[in-house]
């Protein structure tokens, strides 16, 4: 229903209001859309840059199911592969897990997060979802009533007010979800790893056929496949430093070098596509509700990339959201959104501890004993391998929480 309420501000409405269109925005919109739900989906960025913006690209075996349940993943068998295995290197050599025959013997599906989100859009499109492109939430107002509010600012400039019986929160860690929660109602946990990473796409094929993670006394490096024609790099990165500071020759010779191209082989090169610095820190917003406005992906959680979770709790999430609104809408019943938070947090906890495991495998966290201590966790982080190395049970819990969430 649209309404013209002054000459710059329409008001709008829809039972449900979900912002941003990212894996968990577009999830949620499906479902909800399917279940005969009125919903909305109010998107910041236009829908090129939507459908191509390159992010995550390792799926667990759990997003395909809930993404197969729902008739979304044709795009992902037809383009997707299959990937279970992962080398961790050091100056002292190297070792091979293939995860995919170890725990539950379950692999990742790689298909870039563009892709998914391409298909995702087209899907929602295609069952009539009403989305709207350059419109960006300002703020989410009334949330512990029963009849809350968006604001955006739209293309041209104007504003609309959204008024809903619920909003969802799909909007990232810097969306107006977040920001409208008011002090207090929520707790936030954070945690900085004290590591920043410069993250790179390159027009390359994968220089080896697993995810390359290398621990050098210079830092670390990773490897990750994408496509055939295109590789995602990492480079631990000096903190403050901007993106564009190296020129690519240097880039490559330093993943090269931490790499161990020397003893290994020599990555394949190309143009870097891509270039982001970011640390690595994470979040949790507890609980995941205040009154009508819920939380769901980036926007409830933040993790570190080093174990490429985020997405798929976005998937993950955004099921059990569907489900718990449909009942509400539908039924009148409102137990599952109720325990929603509690469930999907339980989710999130076990994602941010592995996380942090993973990333205390690759990085010494910062010590202000440096000598001291950079020994001492580098001595943790050598012993930490070795049990990954030669403990088949450690390999069996890694391969578990390595494709699970
Ligand atoms: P998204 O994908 O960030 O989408 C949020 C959407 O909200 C829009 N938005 C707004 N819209 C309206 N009003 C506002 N005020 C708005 N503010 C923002 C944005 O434009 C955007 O379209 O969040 P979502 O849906 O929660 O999905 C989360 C995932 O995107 C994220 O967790 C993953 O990309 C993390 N991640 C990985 N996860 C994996 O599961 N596997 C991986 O292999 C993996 N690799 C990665 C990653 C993240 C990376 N970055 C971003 C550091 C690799 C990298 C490099």
């Amino acid at each position: 229903m649209t309404e013209r309420h002054n000459t710059h501000t329409l008001c709008e409405s829809a039972d449900v209001v979900v912002l941003g269109a990212g894996p968990a925005g577009l999830v949620l919109g499906i479902l909800l859309h399917a279940a005969g739900i009125d919903c909305v989906i109010l998107e910041r960025a236009s829908r090129t840059q939507v459908r191509t913006r390159a992010r995550a690209g390792f799926l667990a075996p759990n997003t395909v199911e809930i993404l197969d349940r729902h008739g979304l993943a044709d795009g992902l068998h037809r383009h997707g592969r299959r990937h279970g295995t992962c080398e961790f290197r050091t100056q002292d050599g190297r070792f091979r897990l293939d995860y995919g025959a170890l725990g539950q013997g379950a692999q990742h599906h790689v298909y870039p997060q563009q892709n998914l989100v391409t298909d995702l859009l087209t899907h929602y499109l295609d069952l009539g979802g009403r989305i709207r492109f350059r419109t960006e939430a300002l703020a989410v107002r009334d949330a512990d009533g029963n009849r809350p509010s968006v604001t955006t600012r739209e293309p041209d400039g104007g504003t609309t007010r959204w008024t809903a019986r619920y909003v969802a929160g799909c909007d990232g860690r810097y969306g107006a979800a977040r920001r409208s929660l008011p002090p207090g109602a929520v707790r936030h946990h954070r945690y900085d790893h004290g590591v920043t990473w410069l993250g790179l796409l390159a027009e390359a094929p994968p220089s080896l056929d697993a995810v390359g993670y290398a621990i050098h006394d210079r830092g670390f490096a990773g490897h990750m496949a994408r496509t055939s024609e295109v590789t995602r790099y990492y480079l631990q990165w000096q903190r403050g430093t901007p993106a564009d500071a190296w020129p690519e020759q240097r880039i490559w010779d330093e993943l090269d070098l931490r790499m161990g191209a020397a003893d290994h082989g020599p990555l394949r090169r190309g143009t870097l596509l891509e270039r982001g610095v970011f640390d690595l820190t994470c979040d949790v917003v507890e609980p995941l509700r205040h009154g009508s406005l819920l939380l769901a992906g980036d926007a409830a959680s933040l993790l570190a990339p080093a174990a490429a979770k985020g997405a798929n709790l976005a998937v993950l999430e955004a099921e059990m959201l569907a489900e718990a609104l449909t009942d509400a809408l539908t039924r009148g019943d409102t137990a599952g959104l109720d325990s929603y938070s509690d469930r999907c947090l339980a989710h999130i906890w076990r994602a941010q501890e592995f996380t942090g495991w993973m990333t205390r495998l690759l990085h010494a966290p910062p010590d202000p004993d440096q000598d001291a201590g950079s020994f001492f966790h580098a001595a943790l982080r050598r012993s930490r391998l070795a049990s990954l190395r030669t403990s088949r049970i450690h390999q069996d819990w890694f391969a578990e929480n390595y494709v699970g969430v």
